[in-house]
């Protein structure tokens, strides 16, 4: 006897993987559960899972395509509420489906140029239908839609707010205030943060990475400050919003002006905030900006958002319907089609002309 326990088993194919599946539910003492590994581990053929192997093969027995797949891996390492959204979007498959509908698209596009490339010496057939450039215009003003919509990546990384200026601002203290955390150290010295210190937090659900860096400034006779400085500069050049904690106009493009430390400065003239990270005034109003300003930049909640992979066909099955737009040669602009589908297929994960021809023989009147 190892357990009392409760053992599911799921007959194939309809289960998450396609194959036939079976839970042992235990009580989960570590020593109950290698007691049954121990025991398991002596059947002929078992071994464990490779990691994200279920999926994998869920994927492989045709249960979920590619980008269904990615969706839920990123569910699994969702922290806030945004990727949850935008994971469970993928995951569902609202991304694969528009993939679906753009591809059925480009199939009917290709018949009617295979159509022309076969029988353009008949009559009836010699030119493609008056609204297939159109046609193809729209898909592409429709892809280049999904392609400026913001990116996945801003989601899983968070929106990089970089705090910046020169030492004794104040950035340690804003920061440790904005991560609700003494992660950093702060004190009165000049020059007291060297690396670059960052922390992923959620506010209102909006994923943000903070970073902490070392206080600009040019004369140092501190080596270790003088690094400390050029990585400042470096993660400035990574930001997505730099929160300007130094004289006015002094800071990267696009900054926002902190007056920092506001019960005790004068502070700047004319400051998007003014905060005191001591007694706390501003730090609300500049939170609440911060996550409109960051919602913005991310992909809207349950929006399904493409990571860099699906970023790059997307652009590459563009840019071959562009070009197949400019082209007049039917020999050329089947290509391109095809090179379009090759695209979408890589999308979610397939890769076969068979339903190619299906869709072409199946929608052309052939038997004339
Ligand atoms: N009264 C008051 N003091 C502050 C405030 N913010 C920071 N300080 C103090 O100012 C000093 C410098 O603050 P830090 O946060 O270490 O400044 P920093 O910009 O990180 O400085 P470096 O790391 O040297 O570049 C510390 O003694 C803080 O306690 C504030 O809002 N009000
Ligand atoms: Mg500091």
């Amino acid at each position: 006897m190892l357990d009392r326990a409760l053992v599911l088993w799921f007959p194939g194919p309809r289960t998450a993987t396609g194959e036939d599946l079976a839970e042992l539910h235990l009580h989960g003492g570590r020593a109950v559960v290698s007691a049954v590994e121990a025991a398991l581990s002596d059947l002929p053929g078992m071994r464990r899972a490779q990691p994200g192997e279920f999926t994998r093969r869920a994927f492989a027995n045709g249960q979920i395509d590619l980008s269904e797949a990615e969706g839920l891996a990123d569910l699994l390492s969702a922290e806030t509420e945004l990727q949850r959204r935008s994971a469970i979007a993928m995951a569902g498959g609202v991304f694969s489906e528009q993939v679906e509908d753009w591809r059925g698209r480009v199939l009917t596009s290709s018949a009617a140029v295979e159509a022309v490339l076969d029988f353009g010496d008949e009559d009836d057939v010699s030119d493609l239908p008056p609204d297939f450039a159109q046609r193809i215009a729209a898909l592409a003003d429709e892809l280049s839609g999904w392609l400026s919509r913001p990116r996945a990546e801003a989601l899983r990384e968070g929106y990089r707010v970089v705090l910046a200026g020169p030492p004794n601002a104040g950035k340690s203290t804003l920061f440790n205030a904005l991560v609700e955390d003494e992660a950093a150290i702060t004190a009165p010295l000049a020059g007291t943060t060297r690396d670059v210190l960052t922390r992923a937090v959620a506010i209102e659900g909006v994923p943000f990475l903070f970073a902490d860096t070392a206080g600009l400034r040019d004369e140092t006779t501190d080596v270790i400050e003088a690094i400390g400085i050029d990585r400042a500069r470096a993660a400035l050049g990574r930001a997505d919003l730099v929160l300007w904690l130094g004289t006015e106009g002094d800071g990267p493009d696009g900054c926002w002006e902190i007056a920092a430390q506001v019960d005790r400065s004068s502070g700047k003239a004319s400051p998007r905030h003014a905060v005191s990270a001591v007694t706390g005034e501003g730090l609300d109003a500049l939170r609440r900006d911060l996550v409109e300003t960051a919602r913005h930049a991310m992909p809207r909640p349950g929006d399904a958002a493409l990571n860099v992979r699906q970023h790059g066909l997307l652009a590459e099955a563009e840019a071959s319907l562009r070009v197949g737009l400019a082209e007049r040669d039917p020999l050329l602009v089947a290509e391109c089609l095809r090179r379009v589908r090759v695209s979408f297929d890589a999308l979610v994960g397939r890769a076969t002309t068979e339903d190619m021809l299906d869709t072409l023989f199946g929608r052309f009147c052939i038997g004339k």
